[in-house]
């Protein structure tokens, strides 16, 4: 393990960072047009009106890609009409039409907000799965993901399965909470560059009875976070608004069991395993970082991240950050727009119920970027089994296996994980 912490503080800063040299800030995106781009199949629907002003780069192209998506499918239909009468199959097959659509957390009503919430809370209330003398802090179903995931961390991150895993990983989550705890709705996200000027403002954030509870308590006197590490301080954030236990809303007593890893704020208690997965109760903290949400996630990074990255691996490269070079990218931004523990640690992360909903945009971010050139990107793949090929390991492939421990969920292919209207998935993004 003592290994594995070492590659971790390769990912990510530990506690105590120094104020850093001055490092040059990143330069600014450039300039982007806001002009669609060409779909793959331009159809009818591609010169609609035009768009209001105030819409989003990003969700424009997530409806450029959808209608791509639906022109796909539909040149996919006619080309297999005279294959014979639609058999019983048929009827359950995912379609446009009847697959689930995850939509962003402000779209959602009260009492849909609410039934999620009290769904997350059930999760946490149920007995774990997982065998305690495996993982003696997961005390619950929450848990069981948390586990999964601490144990997996250095072989799902910079790696080639990053974006089907954490997409199978947040599908699951969505299913417990749907099968084990009675919801009735579907994951929503978190559409980053719409709240990125304040996270505070948003309605999952603002601290209110709707919202997953806001910022933690304000704590004086940190230090900036060097990431990936005090001694390569490629990119330096100061500390946020918050920095301790959450102040109000539905989630202010919510427990952390498990981690932390790789901690990034002082004074958290350490696990009583070096693995993480002992038994570590304490509060939930948080320290929303404008730093982070405007200076990683506003709309013309999520733009240019999805318009300039036509192969895979620059794609998932790009998303996750390249340290060494100062630039965090959407991933790791969003991680640090929440921040603090478990937050800010790479390892214990969805210890934080936030975390679901930033990976649900990442996956709306995959989403996305696939169906802008469904034909290509579909099954497009790169990057190998270990965190940015360090060691030097062999290329991922279509062939290898999503497997989630006792979140307890079959393993499956990552040819299977691909599409989101195929294999154990059905839904869609608005
Ligand atoms: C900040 O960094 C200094 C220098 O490394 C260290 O002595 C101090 O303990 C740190 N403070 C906190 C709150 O982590
Ligand atoms: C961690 O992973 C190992 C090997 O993949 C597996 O045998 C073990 O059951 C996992 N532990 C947990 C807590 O999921
Ligand atoms: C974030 O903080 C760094 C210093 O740590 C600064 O250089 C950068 O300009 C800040 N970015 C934003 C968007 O505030
Ligand atoms: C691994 O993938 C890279 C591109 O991502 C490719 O250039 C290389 O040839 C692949 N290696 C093997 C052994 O297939
Ligand atoms: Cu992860």
């Amino acid at each position: 393990m003592k290994a594995s912490i070492v590659a971790a503080a390769a990912l990510l800063s530990s506690v105590g960072a120094a104020p850093p040299p001055p490092h040059p800030p990143p330069p600014p995106p450039p300039v982007l047009s806001l002009r669609l781009p060409t779909p793959s199949q331009p159809g009818p629907l591609a010169s609609g009106p035009p768009q209001a002003e105030s819409q989003l780069g990003t969700d424009e192209l997530a409806d450029v890609g959808l209608r791509n998506l639906r022109l796909f499918l539909d040149a996919q239909r006619v080309n297999t009409k005279n294959v014979g009468p639609p058999g019983p199959k048929d009827a359950k097959k995912c379609t446009l039409e009847n697959a689930a659509v995850r939509r962003e957390w402000s779209a959602l009503s009260e009492k849909e907000k609410k039934e999620y919430i009290a769904a997350v809370q059930c999760l946490a209330e149920k007995p774990s799965k997982t065998p305690s003398e495996l993982a003696p802090g997961a005390k619950s179903r929450y848990d069981d993901f948390v586990a999964t995931h601490i144990n997996q961390t250095l072989s799902i991150h910079g790696t080639g399965n990053f974006l089907t895993w954490h997409r199978y990983f947040t599908w699951a989550y969505e299913q417990a909470l749907r099968n084990e705890c009675g919801y009735k709705g579907y994951q929503p996200y978190y559409n980053w560059p719409k709240w990125a000027e304040d996270p505070r403002k948003s309605p999952l954030f603002d601290g209110s009875d709707t919202s997953i509870s806001g910022d933690g308590e304000f704590i004086a006197g940190r230090n900036n976070t060097c990431i990936p590490s005090p001694d390569a301080c490629g990119i330096s954030l100061p500390p946020g608004n918050g920095g301790g236990c959450l102040k109000s809303g539905p989630f202010k007593d919510f427990k952390v069991n498990l981690g932390p890893v790789v901690p990034v704020s002082a004074n958290i208690p350490p696990n009583p395993q070096p693995d993480g997965l002992g038994y570590n109760p304490r509060c939930l903290s948080r320290d929303i970082s404008l730093n982070a949400s405007q200076g990683w996630t506003r709309d013309s990074s999520v733009v240019h991240l999805l318009k300039e990255n036509p192969v895979y691996l620059d794609f998932a490269t790009n998303m996750q950050g390249n340290f060494p070079e100062g630039f965090l990218g959407v991933h790791t931004g969003g991680h640090f727009t929440i921040g603090a523990d478990p937050g800010g640690d790479l390892f214990a992360s969805p210890g934080d119920p936030a975390f679901y909903f930033h990976h649900a945009m990442i996956d709306r971010s995959y989403w996305t970027w696939q169906n802008l050139d469904v034909e290509n990107r579909m099954f497009a793949l790169g990057g190998t089994l270990t965190v940015g090929n360090n060691p030097p390991s062999r290329n991922t492939t279509l062939d290898d296996v999503l497997n989630l421990g006792f979140v307890g969920v079959p393993e499956v292919q990552i040819r299977d994980a691909v599409d989101t209207l195929a294999g154990p998935f059905c839904y869609v993004y608005a």
